[in-house]
């Protein structure tokens, strides 16, 4: 592999703590002046605490506010949070939320630029150039994802196929033509544009495409391994939220260690999702991430969900901003079966590690006299599933030993045929959890 680095603002990626921290007290002094002249919502919270953004003289005081969450723009929908008028607005994008009203967001100008620069931040750090042309396979729309790498992509000078979701075949056919270098898309559509090319006989050392740069859902180390030998490309995770800004929050560089998150812009806590209370550097927990330079949709403390850790240390590639590792799923997303918690990703990473099963499964769980049950259901490849009965049987056994260990709880495999598990353009679902029904 070339493992030269390319940075793409040295001066910004590269400072010492010292001055990130001071960046970010003096930025995040600004941004709560701002909501509380502005934000209805945050002149509440902070009166409710009896806090005044003078008050603010170390970063940590910031741990004193209460935490915004989902509820509070769920309250304020759809343009209540905003910090600007809305001329001053210039897009508007939504979240991807399943239940109820999508959230909204808005950007100014200003935020616009400061994305486009954090996209092409992360995407330089995985290796994208201006010799580079870039599949983004992302839906374009409302969802972040399209947008957010179409800016960062022509930030850097890359050539764009703004291709969009969908249309598997027709994905393919270009890739090849065109010469994609640059698949952008989630984890779970590569595996199926890797699926479809091995039905095609496309072998992928035929093809131009040399890196992915995925996001937007998570996905384990194994399915990496997956991604990276099937495409035959190198794999990075990319990491953001719709609430913060969309991609762009966090991604990795070629080292593979973390995902570089952007702390000039955001200031990341790590709390325990149970009491609130701050972890300290190091530990797994719920990221908190406050905006430091958004003007339409300034977060403060927002609660992401989503569980990770976070690393000081210089990386290998000389940027010094935090690291946050892949995460592991959602507080939302983490099943508790029998008391026991456990996360989608944990399965996958079994599952992935079983010869035969392929890399499509769902998470059916159930109260069935007042038991919880979880079902793993998993395609797997034709063999197996045409395999005598005997076989297939010792096929499940060891699956479910290896669940068992793993998860400490029990689990029961299901095999079904290949291509039978529904396929999202988008993100995958899952867990299904017949419980809440
Ligand atoms: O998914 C933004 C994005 C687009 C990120 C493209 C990366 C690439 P939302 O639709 O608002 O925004 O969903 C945000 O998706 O809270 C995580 O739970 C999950 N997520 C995003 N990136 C990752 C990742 C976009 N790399 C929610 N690994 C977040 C794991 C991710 N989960």
């Amino acid at each position: 592999m070339d493992r030269s680095v390319r940075i793409w603002n040295k001066a910004d990626e590269c400072q010492s703590r010292e001055q990130i921290l001071a960046l970010q007290l003096n930025r995040l002094q600004q941004t709560l002046n701002l909501v509380a002249n502005k934000v209805p919502c945050y002149q509440a919270k902070f009166k409710e605490s009896g806090f005044k953004p003078q008050d603010l003289q170390r970063l940590e005081d910031l741990h004193h506010l209460p935490f915004t969450t989902k509820e509070d723009l769920r309250l304020n929908y759809p343009y209540g949070m905003f910090a600007v008028p809305m001329r001053d607005v210039v897009r508007i994008h939504s979240s991807s939320g399943t239940t109820g009203k999508p959230t909204v967001v808005g950007y100014t100008k200003e935020d616009i630029t400061t994305w486009t620069e954090l996209v092409a931040r992360f995407m330089t750090a995985a290796g994208v150039t201006e010799e580079d042309i870039v599949h983004i396979a992302f839906g374009y729309g409302l969802f972040t994802g399209a947008f957010g790498l179409h800016y960062g992509s022509e930030a850097i000078g890359a050539s764009v196929i703004p291709i969009s979701g969908g249309n598997t075949d027709k994905q393919l056919m270009i890739m090849q033509d065109y010469r994609s270098s640059a698949l952008v898309c989630t984890p779970s559509y590569g595996l199926t544009l890797a699926d479809r090319m091995e039905k095609q006989g496309i072998d992928p050392a035929s093809l131009a495409l040399r890196v992915g740069l995925f996001g937007a859902e998570p996905w384990s180390e194994q399915m990496r391994v997956e991604l990276e030998q099937r495409l035959g490309i190198m794999a990075t995770d990319n990491y953001g939220l719709s609430e913060i800004m969309g991609p762009g929050v966090a991604g990795e560089c070629r080292f593979k260690s973390g995902m570089h998150l952007a702390e000039d812009h955001f200031y990341a806590e790590i709390i325990d999702p149970d009491t609130g209370e701050v972890l300290p550097a190091g530990a797994v927990g719920e990221l908190v991430l406050t905006s430091l330079t958004k003007q339409a949709f300034p977060m403060i403390r927002y609660r992401t969900r989503d569980i990770s850790r976070l690393t000081y240390e210089t990386c290998e590639c000389g940027r010094t901003l935090a690291r946050m590792e892949k995460t592991r799923g959602r507080t939302d997303d983490m099943l508790i079966i029998k008391g026991v918690n456990v996360f989608p990703t944990q399965i996958e990473e079994v599952l992935f590690q079983i010869e035969g099963c392929e890399p499509h499964y769902q998470l059916i769980v159930d109260r069935i006299n007042n038991m919880d049950s979880l079902e793993v259901q998993v395609e797997v490849n034709e063999r197996i599933f045409f395999d005598e009965m005997k076989q297939q049987r010792q096929f499940v056994v060891e699956a479910e030993k290896r669940l068992a260990t793993v998860l400490g709880v029990s689990a029961k495999i299901k095999l079904v045929e290949p291509s039978t598990i529904q396929r999202h353009e988008g993100k995958a679902v899952r867990v299904i959890d017949r419980r809440q029904q």
